[in-house]
């Protein structure tokens, strides 16, 4: 049985943007057998059409411009400014994916007998089979395809339901670029994920900790690689000595931002030291980020994605230590929750120790440094931590202690460079990192070829 998507804006809920089937597993299976059919020609042809196509596509999502990000806007409540530096993000990623599908390929060794030609050299792997998230529905789409497409795979990505319609928009702004097969859209739920990880040849995932760790269980059975990206709970630490407004404002936009609806957001702000003034300046930075719709070109926060996730919201703040700013629905039609900050909170706390993903931070107040590394690190998650400190010995000192993917000095835990390996510790990932040139370990599968003259091993 399958059903209609009916898409949504979490600003006005009453909106439709679109209906979609949902592919059943036999459609899921038509895509992977014209991906299939398509592989062999794409991945084995020339890096440079590669290149050429993924050139194409940068232009393509460039051109749907501001369609494409009132439409990111409209279906995800992404506030205007970010949804712009998406696109622009997105643009970024496939043009430097495009350069790298001309990258070497592989590497020679001396091999034992001086005259065998001794080489290792990446295969694409066949079908990617892409599963990705709705709140970042431009950028993490082509952070994996743009680098499978690259080293010669096709690609069958199913997108989040809440992004159905960007997905449907950039999909279809993909094949007029390239080949047909080579991309293919498969709309729907965890059924439609079933059936890709079932086919594919590899999966990359980027979503919850329960879902990612079943994909992974099940590509494992099946022998395939896999990659998940899931959950953080990441820390901003604040040393004494840090500028007290500086580092309130940029923990305020990394904690608020898209409604903290980001993998990457602060959840927890570890103070060392006194924490009062801290707490206050970051409360004012707070209470100063501008609420509203996310068409607003001022707007920092925008919706939550669904009414089950502002409820989250308001109870987690309900949950354990002291409101000091918001902890409620903000009376306008959508899924708006003001912006929160809970204190006095024990680092065991359930708001301390499950991730909310929405507009809500938790402040943990602590002795010294070695107390910062050790509440830091005392979750499940490891995705990110962001220090804030004029010390440089101690910020190279501490850098070292957290256990996560990524370590910022004095900047937001939000934010990645899409040349520069992304990825977590412990529960926030499995699998090899993605963007920059790691994406590659991922797509590719290495092959050691010995190649020596005829009659050489009579
Ligand atoms: C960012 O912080 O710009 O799903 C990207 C997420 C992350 C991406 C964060 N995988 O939120």
């Amino acid at each position: 049985m399958t059903g209609t998507i009916t898409s949504t804006s979490p600003a006005d809920p009453a909106r439709v943007l679109g209906e979609f089937p949902e592919a059943g597993a036999a459609a899921v299976g038509a895509a992977l057998d014209a991906a299939r059919a398509a592989a062999g020609d794409w991945g084995r042809g020339p890096a440079a059409a590669r290149a050429a196509a993924l050139h194409d596509a940068a232009e393509a999502v460039r051109a749907a411009g501001d369609d494409l990000v009132d439409l990111v806007v409209a279906e995800v409540g992404k506030p205007l400014v970010e949804a712009r530096a998406e696109l622009a993000r997105g643009v970024a990623i496939l043009r430097y994916h495009a350069q790298g599908a001309l990258d070497p390929d592989g590497a020679t060794y001396p091999s034992a007998d001086g005259r065998t030609l001794l080489m290792a050299r990446r295969y694409p792997l066949g079908v990617a089979g892409l599963i990705t998230p709705w709140n970042f529905p431009v950028a993490i789409p082509l952070w994996k395809a743009a680098p499978a497409l690259a080293a010669g795979n096709a690609v069958v990505w199913k997108p989040s339901p809440e992004a159905a319609a960007v997905a449907d928009r950039l999909g279809g702004i993909l094949a007029t670029v390239l080949p047909a097969g080579v991309l293919s859209v498969v709309q729907g739920g965890g059924d439609a994920g079933a059936a890709l990880v079932d086919g594919a040849d590899g999966v990359s995932f980027t979503g919850s900790v329960g879902v990612g760790t079943r994909v992974a269980l099940a590509a494992t059975a099946r022998g395939i690689p896999v990659q998940a990206e899931m959950g953080g709970l990441n820390a901003s630490v604040v040393l004494p000595d840090a500028d007290l407004a500086a580092t309130a404002a940029t923990v305020a936009a990394a904690a608020m931002g898209y409604a903290g609806q980001k993998c990457t957001a602060t959840s927890r702000v570890v103070v060392v030291g006194d924490s009062a003034p801290f707490t206050d300046a970051l409360v004012a930075a707070v209470d100063a980020l501008v609420v509203g719709d996310p068409a607003d070109a001022a707007t920092v926060v925008g919706p939550v994605i669904r009414a089950d996730a502002a409820a989250a919201v308001v109870a987690a703040a309900a949950a354990g230590g002291t409101v000091a700013t918001g902890g409620e629905r903000l009376d306008r039609p959508g899924w708006f929750v003001a912006p929160t900050v809970v204190t006095g909170v024990d680092p065991h706390a359930d708001v301390a120790q499950r991730e909310v993903f929405g507009p809500i931070t938790a402040v943990l107040g602590v002795a010294d440094a070695d107390e910062a590394v050790r509440v830091t690190n005392d979750v499940e998650y490891g995705l990110v931590t962001a220090l804030f400190t004029r010390d440089l010995d101690r910020a190279l000192d501490l850098a070292g202690r957290f256990d996560t993917g990524m370590v910022k000095v004095n900047a937001p835990t939000s934010g990645v460079d899409l040349h520069a390996p992304f990825g977590g510790e412990k529960r926030s990932s499995i699998g090899p990192r993605e963007q920059g040139k790691a994406a590659r370990d991922f797509y590719t599968s290495t092959r050691t070829i010995a190649i020596s003259p005829a009659g050489a091993r009579a």
